[in-house]
């Protein structure tokens, strides 16, 4: 199981197994990209975390509040990059593992309420995720406060979190998730990634998020 919180104690993330094999998801997602982007770029998140981690407990032990201030933007985005993938890995699954394969369970009838079918809900979704500016994350997200489902869009490596929101479904829009596959079209990639998007990890999310 991925481990999606930061530990306590902090400085000490690890990068997740992933739970398939890096050309498990072709041909929606190229072995090389699942590659990169889990060896070097999640890997990276996890290396300048701990970094980062690491100098501002110092400052912390030296009551060093200027320095502890400047280590926030690190923490904030290596800290949520590194949320974000771990979240991301397991909202993929291999299509003979039930990538693609779309649930009847609650969400699935939710999304269909909202949105009048999952079809339209993907469409949407696509089309945000599309629009956004540079490099971000779209995302399906429970609001408990309204007790309602929410679509939206995080830029750079913000967690969802920091709109208050729990994660349900993320879709890494930067261009390092499908640049070497689907060069600029972004469309193309956001198209095709459902047919690996792992729904009953997704209902198990949206359950976790009612109790
Ligand atoms: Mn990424």
């Amino acid at each position: 199981m991925v481990t999606e919180t930061i530990p306590k104690i902090f400085g000490h993330l690890e990068l997740p197994a992933l739970p398939y094999a890096y050309d498990a998801l072709e041909p929606v997602i190229s072995k090389e990209i699942m590659e990169l982007h889990h060896k070097k770029h999640h890997q990276g998140y996890v290396t300048n975390f701990n970094a980062a981690s690491e100098k501002s407990l110092e400052a912390v032990s030296r009551g060093d509040i200027p320095d502890v201030i400047a280590r926030q933007p690190a923490l904030r985005f290596n800290g949520g990059g590194h949320i974000n993938h771990a979240i991301f890995w397991t909202n993929l699954a291999p299509k003979d593992e039930g990538g693609g394969r779309e649930s009847k369970g609650p969400l699935a009838q939710a999304l269909n309420q909202l949105f009048g079918s999952i079809e339209k809900f993907k469409e949407k979704f696509n089309a945000m995720a599309g629009a956004i500016q540079g490099s971000g994350w779209g995302w399906l997200g429970y609001d408990k406060a309204m007790n309602r489902l929410v679509l939206t869009t995080c830029a750079n490596q913000d967690p969802l979190s920091t709109q208050g929101y729990i994660p349900l479904l993320g879709i890494d829009v930067w261009e390092h998730a499908y640049y070497l596959q689907y060069k600029n079209v972004r469309p193309d990639y956001l198209k095709k990634i459902w047919e690996v998007v792992n729904w009953q990890n997704i209902e198990e999310r949206y359950a976790a998020a009612l109790k």
